[in-house]
Formats: structure tokens, sequence, C-alpha cells
């Protein structure tokens, strides 16, 4: 695992399979997303000041459930 500026991402599509609430103020702050359209999760991301930006982002790009990139904000679309 390597922190990096940018995530590859195996699609650039975004449907959203699940959002949460995790402090109840309203607003999402984690998401899990698939990027290719294939009905697995690839992305997760994370809002930890609640400003509703994406704080961190995981890339799970063998969608084996364990994390492969992790990047500061949200992933950099190609
Ligand atoms: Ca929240
Ligand atoms: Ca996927
Ligand atoms: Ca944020």
């Amino acid at each position: 695992m390597s922190e990096n500026e940018t995530a590859q991402t195996r699609g650039d599509e975004r449907h959203e399979m699940l959002s949460l609430d995790t402090n109840n103020d309203g607003k999402a702050d984690v998401w899990v997303v698939d990027t290719d359209g294939d009905g697995k999760a690839d992305l997760y991301q994370f809002d930890h000041d609640g400003d509703g930006k994406v704080d961190l982002s995981i890339v799970d790009s063998n969608q084996d459930g364990t994390p492969d990139q992790v990047v500061d904000g949200d992933v950099a679309r190609s």
C-alpha cells in the first residue's frame, strides 16, 4: 500500500452503492462506490471533518476487499 496524490480507479463512473452518515449531522460521510459498473465496490471514501467533501479515498483495485491505494482527498479522474 502506498500513499500517492492520485489513485487509479477501475472506471470513471460513480455508482454509489452505500452512503452513511456516521456522525448523524445529516450529511453523508462514508461512501462505498462502484466506479466501473460491475456491481462490486472498488472505492471507499471518507469525510472526516463533516464539510461534505472527501478527505480520504481508498481504492480497492482488484475488488478483493482489501485496500490497494490510499490517497488524501478525492481521487483524481484520468
Ligand atoms: Ca455526517
Ligand atoms: Ca466495480
Ligand atoms: Ca471533508
